[in-house]
């Protein structure tokens, strides 16, 4: 990404004002962010599935990093208009020696089969638990952290198609399929602050 694209993307604050490492677009559509957070007790994406009472959201192609931690998978329930699909969800501390799948629990229960009603493949159907690969990521909020992808990310070509309508400044530097999370593969992430 270069400076001079639109800002559309926007870094939000965390505790103290201290910029947080959340790369999003809206939050109703959160769909290619990159959010490294510890868990937030067993919310799904670290609450991206929550206060879905009467709101319509969306929740594609999100990096979700838990510094700690396993991913959520506490979900509305499935006659709210909430959609998910997409997402890679690890953990820093916890993933690398967990055998299996989480996503697996969710895809054999009767949540997901009743998810199908309102998303027809599925929640999550195409979501992966794996290493995102970032340039550099420490669970270490003083790290100076670089979300873009390396070459053997996982999250490269992996996302589900967003509707074309939808902001996304990167689009058309995203190359083949869709890539998951704030920073397609290749592009320069932009410089805020100092
Ligand atoms: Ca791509």
């Amino acid at each position: 990404m270069h400076q001079s694209q639109p800002a559309r993307l926007a870094a939000g604050l965390g505790p103290r004002g201290r910029p947080a490492d959340i790369l999003a677009l809206d939050p109703a559509r959160s769909h290619r962010s990159t959010r490294p957070q510890k868990a937030i007790r067993n919310y799904f994406a670290a609450g991206l599935g929550g206060h879905t009472a009467g709101t319509r959201r969306r929740v594609f192609n999100n990096i979700i990093v838990h510094v700690e931690g396993m991913p959520g998978l506490h979900f509305p329930p499935a006659d709210h208009d909430f959609q998910a699909d997409g997402n890679l969800h690890w953990s820093l501390k916890d993933g690398p020696s967990y055998k299996g799948d989480p996503l697996g629990e969710l895809r054999r229960s009767k949540l997901f089969g009743a998810s199908r009603d309102r998303y027809a493949p599925g929640w999550e159907a195409g979501g992966l638990f794996a290493d995102p690969k970032f340039v550099r990521f420490r669970g270490d909020w003083k790290a100076q952290n670089a979300y873009a992808l390396r070459k053997a990310s996982p999250a490269i070509d992996a996302g589900v198609a967003i509707p074309p309508d939808w902001p996304d400044p990167l689009r058309a530097n995203d190359r083949g399929r869709p890539d998951i999370g704030a920073i397609p593969f290749g592009c320069e992430p932009w410089k805020v602050g100092r």
